[in-house]
């Protein structure tokens, strides 16, 4: 029986409210591991895959309905609406525990309920937070003992302290009017109901690390972001670490997991995260970086051993495959994958595929959940309490035009403009239309816990405290040539920019200037070895003058939405790019 006081009654109360048929505490512990997989093999959560060739590793089919975030379907429950800020849904509190309590009322008679205890961060780290989960779904404690460090680690970081997220999970009956997932960043709770997918349910990830985490950084001093942390070793065993905002499926997991091209020899790239980095003033001046969480919850289609060949090698054991295609040898098979698509294979529905050839095998935003030890480019310094020391912070998205392949900010304020004016092409990681551009500062339109305005300004204010800050950069790897291939080869070749990254964030390496930031010369890009037809190094990097001025307006538009809670200097950016531009 758990000793804590406050633990114990927030599990009471919400059995009370859902009736599950039996409560189950997560221990962490291998046996459970194995009691809970035969349990979700049972209900049918879990497929077994074929364990001679993919030891520890199984299937899970997501409701059909059920499959990526649901943005619209996403609160935050500030007091004041204004907190929430224009780009969140909002909902008052006492409303939203009116609503989500009606449809827990009940929601887990005949279940069981997993009290799932998760350390978010390295174990002694002073900067680690504690949560509880309450779910209803096995698949949801598994994945969340894969994603996090789960059970006893976590109650022992807590000991007797009543300071940790309170998160509610069901299932209900998964229809999508009964789907909500709120937020309560006042009292540090989370309630999630009616799905079981990925943000939506794993508690620790999005709802908590990024939307709670960043409402309680802002009032701490810290930040709480949507990006991965690799770090890099030069030949001359120079070691440099970057983090990096990308939306969601625009390439973190493939960045963080990065392997050389076979002409930048000696050069080692080490995964710290992911997904989510929370960025604190070290006593140095500088920023330092932790991963919060413990694994990975990985886009699958697209992976193979070209493009990515560390999550390949981490993805052959221990897996939780969800929404991928199965083949009758038990193997697993999704768009992208290295091999032709096989003669008989089962679609992420369950159907077979071969007849009528509808739709994709694997879903757009199928995915792996995987411990991160698995990872062959694991860093050591994941479970450094203090974290990593940053370099360098790149913000990153998805554009066919105008954002060239790499430029750097002036310095601190242009970077956070820079990223306040990120704006990405839509993916399958969220519900809705898929290839549109909107606007996703910072990569955290979906998940800034609080008024962006005031985001902008303690992004503002963190550089004020830091005497070393990292410079940062926009990349964008995804230009397009007029046949819509890809302009440039991206994966692995990305390290080709990152050195130029890392020589400039020590100071050292050419750029020349332009309106939009100092941007690298066709030849300061090593592209040797690099397949790259002639003169597309310059097309990476033109700056389209015309292109930028019909984005300054697009900029305003957006900008105007925050009123007086946007930043006087974001403004002043603003109005210098417009002063550039027409200069230029
Ligand atoms: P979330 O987990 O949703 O936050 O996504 P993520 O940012 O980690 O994206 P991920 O690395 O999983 O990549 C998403 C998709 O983009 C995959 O299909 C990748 O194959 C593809 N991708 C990643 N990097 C590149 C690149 O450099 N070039 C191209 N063309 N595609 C890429
Ligand atoms: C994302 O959508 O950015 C993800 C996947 O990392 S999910 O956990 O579903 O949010
Ligand atoms: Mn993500």
């Amino acid at each position: 029986m758990v000793a804590n006081e406050s633990v114990r009654k927030f599990v009471k109360e919400a059995a009370a409210m859902c009736r599950p048929d039996d409560v189950v505490w997560c221990d962490g512990s291998e046996e459970e591991r194995e009691r809970l997989t035969r349990v979700a093999i049972r209900v049918g959560d879990l497929i077994p895959l074929d364990q001679q060739t993919l030891p520890g590793c199984y299937l899970h089919r997501s409701a059909a309905n059920d499959v990526a975030r649901t943005e619209h379907l996403t609160f935050v429950c500030s007091r004041e609406q204004d907190d929430a800020g224009p780009s969140n849904n909002w909902m008052a509190p006492d409303e939203a525990y009116d609503r989500l309590g009606r449809i827990f009322d009940g929601s887990m008679a005949g279940r069981t309920l997993y009290v799932v205890p998760f350390l978010m961060g390295p174990a002694g780290s002073p900067f680690s937070k504690v949560g509880i989960e309450l779910t209803d779904s096995v698949y949801v404690a598994l994945s969340m003992r894969a994603m996090t460090r789960m059970g006893n680690v976590a109650l022992e970081h807590l000991g007797d302290s009543d300071d940790f997220t309170r998160g509610l999970h069901s299932k209900a009956d998964l229809h999508i009017d009964r789907r909500f997932i709120c937020h309560f960043p006042e009292e540090n709770t989370i309630w999630s109901v009616g799905s079981g997918y990925g943000g939506n349910a794993l508690l620790a990830k999005k709802c908590m690390a990024l939307r709670l985490a960043s409402a309680l950084g802002a009032r701490e001093g810290w930040l709480a972001e949507h990006m991965m942390i690799v770090g890099i070793e030069s030949p001359e065993g120079e070691t440099t670490y970057v983090c990096g905002a990308l939306p969601s499926a625009c390439g973190k997991t493939n960045l963080a997991m990065l392997v050389p091209p076979e002409s930048m020899k000696g050069w080692r790239v080490f995964t710290v995260g992911d997904d989510i980095a929370w960025l604190r003033v070290g006593d140095d001046g500088r920023l330092w970086a932790v991963n919060p969480e413990a694994g990975f919850f990985g886009v699958v289609p697209g992976t193979n051993s070209r493009t990515n060949p560390n999550a390949m090698r981490t993805i052959q054991q221990n897996t939780i495959f969800t929404n991928v295609g199965l083949k009758p040898d038990g193997g697993v098979w999704w768009e992208g994958h290295d091999d032709p698509v096989p003669r008989s294979v089962t679609d992420w529905r369950g159907r077979s595929w071969n007849a009528s050839k509808q739709g994709t095998v694997a879903h757009p935003n199928s995915r792996f959940t995987v411990p991160a030890g698995e990872c062959p480019s694991i860093s050591p310094e994941r479970e450094n309490p203090n974290g990593v020391p940053i370099s360098a912070i790149l913000f990153g998205a998805r554009r066919q035009k105008l954002v060239p392949l790499v430029y750097q900010a002036f310095d601190w304020a242009h970077g956070t403009f820079l990223g306040a004016t990120l704006a990405s092409e839509t993916t399958a990681a969220a519900t809705g239309a898929v290839g549109v551009v909107r606007r996703d500062p910072m990569a955290m339109l979906p998940f800034c816990g609080y008024n962006m305005g005031d985001y902008w300004n303690h992004w503002l204010s963190m550089g004020k405290r830091l005497t070393r800050p990292p410079k940062i950069f926009r990349v964008n790897w995804f230009q397009r040539d007029d046949r819509g291939g890809f302009l440039w080869p991206g994966f692995g070749e990305n390290l080709r920019v990152l050195r130029w990254v890392i020589e400039r964030s020590r100071d050292r390496g050419t750029a020349d200037e332009s309106p939009i930031g100092y941007l690298p010369k066709p030849s300061d890009i090593d592209c040797n070895g690099a397949d790259l037809p002639d003169g597309a190094m310059s097309r990476l990097l033109h700056v389209d003058r015309d292109g930028w001025r019909t984005n300054l307006r697009s900029q305003s538009e957006f900008f105007e939405k925050f009123g007086d809670r946007l930043p006087a200097g974001i403004r002043e950016q603003h109005d210098g790019l417009r002063q550039r531009l027409r200069a230029g």
